[in-house]
């Protein structure tokens, strides 16, 4: 009977990670096995991920060991995010001055130090190199997909995001795991792949061709995250953009708006997460909170009185396997707290709550 059982449980579990993941066929990658662990958090806890955190903070940069998250509360995030913005271009240094040699460094200390990495890309256009991703004079997308004008110029862009990704590897050379989040808030109009320039058919074509292509003839692997802005109150206006169960591995969302002062909706936010992790459930994926944050933390209790409790508040939200929050560049732009900062005290409660992860709390489960 119990054999039975067990065999239930292990049909029933490669099963789901056929399902889950059915491009890659070693269970046992490092890829993979990243895929369990953030499925494993459950409702065990939510890992706290800060972008460009070990590059720079508020009134600090490049020194070795600083993070703004570890100086406010003690430890290093669990989850780090990077930004690839530039390296189609053939630049050294990304779209906000990080130099892909150092952000390759932090990568590696990252994983070493057993924290999961995500990386962002906002790339210029193919179509025409000197438009950002925020240029919406012009519409890209219908001409880089296959059978587009500037396809094979798409390609080149995406050679060189693989060189990068295929450059991430340990001493023992060992590719890093990480988290690809291409062609994220595509529902807002701010960006040349947002919803005012494309059709929903021509965005899935982007999206699918991007991540086959990196996996297919650039032999990598990676999980994948899905991430609209907050623009959706159904699960079917969530899929508007979707590209495909077998193509995403991380269900997620970004959401400033929500949090936005004058228009805080703390229970629109959590209806939104419901959403996204009653999907990721049913599908068998990690759900996510995969951008948020307020910037200039104007709010003291900002992280306990809105963030915490727009997932915390509920059985369902509080499954998301991380929430990250966007980078601490200077002054005028932070979207987290820093130490000396007067949110500092409110955030270190936040992260003090046992449901909030930062390295070493998710080292310690993982080790179980
Ligand atoms: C935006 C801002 C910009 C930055 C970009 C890419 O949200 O932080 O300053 O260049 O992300 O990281």
């Amino acid at each position: 009977m119990m054999k039975k059982f067990l065999t239930l449980i292990l049909t029933g579990a490669l099963f789901a990670s056929c399902v889950s993941r059915p491009l890659i066929e070693d269970q046992e990658s490092p890829v993979n096995m990243l895929f369990e662990q953030l499925k494993s958090l459950g409702d065990n806890g939510v890992l706290f991920g800060h972008q460009d955190d070990l590059a720079y903070g508020v009134n600090w940069a490049y020194e070795e060991g600083r993070s703004d998250t570890k100086e406010a509360a003690g430890d290093y995030p669990a989850l780090f995010g990077w930004e690839l913005g530039g390296i189609e271009l053939g630049h050294s240094v990304n779209l906000d001055s990080v130099p892909f040699d150092k952000m390759r460094q932090f990568v590696l200390r990252g994983h070493e130090k057993g924290a999961v990495i995500t990386f962002s890309w906002h790339p210029y256009s193919a179509v025409d190199t000197t438009k950002s991703a925020w240029d919406t004079d012009q519409r890209v997308v219908e001409h880089i997909i296959p059978g587009g004008s500037h396809h094979e110029a798409f390609k080149k862009q995406l050679d060189a995001v693989a060189a990068f990704f295929t450059s991430l590897k340990t001493k023992d050379g060992q590719q890093v795991p990480f988290i690809f989040r291409p062609w994220h808030e595509m529902d807002g109009g701010w960006f040349w792949w947002g919803s005012t320039l494309c059709s929903s058919e021509e965005f899935k074509v982007l999206f699918r061709f991007t991540v086959e292509y990196l996996k297919n003839e650039k032999g990598l692997d990676f999980l994948t995250a899905y991430s609209p802005d907050n623009r959706f109150n159904t699960e079917e206006e969530y899929l508007t953009w979707y590209p495909g169960d077998d193509i995403v591995d991380v269900i997620g969302m970004d959401n400033y708006g929500d949090f936005r002062e004058g228009s805080v909706n703390v229970n629109a936010a959590t209806k939104k997460l419901e959403i996204v992790v009653s999907y990721a459930n049913k599908v068998g994926k990690v759900a996510a909170f995969t951008e948020s944050g307020l910037n200039k933390v104007i709010d003291d209790k900002w992280f306990t009185q809105k963030l915490g409790p727009s997932f915390l508040q509920s059985e369902v939200a509080s499954q998301i396997a991380y929430v990250m929050l966007w980078r601490n560049a200077d002054t005028t732009h932070f979207f987290s707290s820093y130490a000396g900062h007067p949110s500092e005290a409110d955030f270190k409660a936040f992260v003090s709550n046992e449901q909030i992860w930062l390295l070493e709390d998710w080292n310690e489960f993982k080790k179980k």
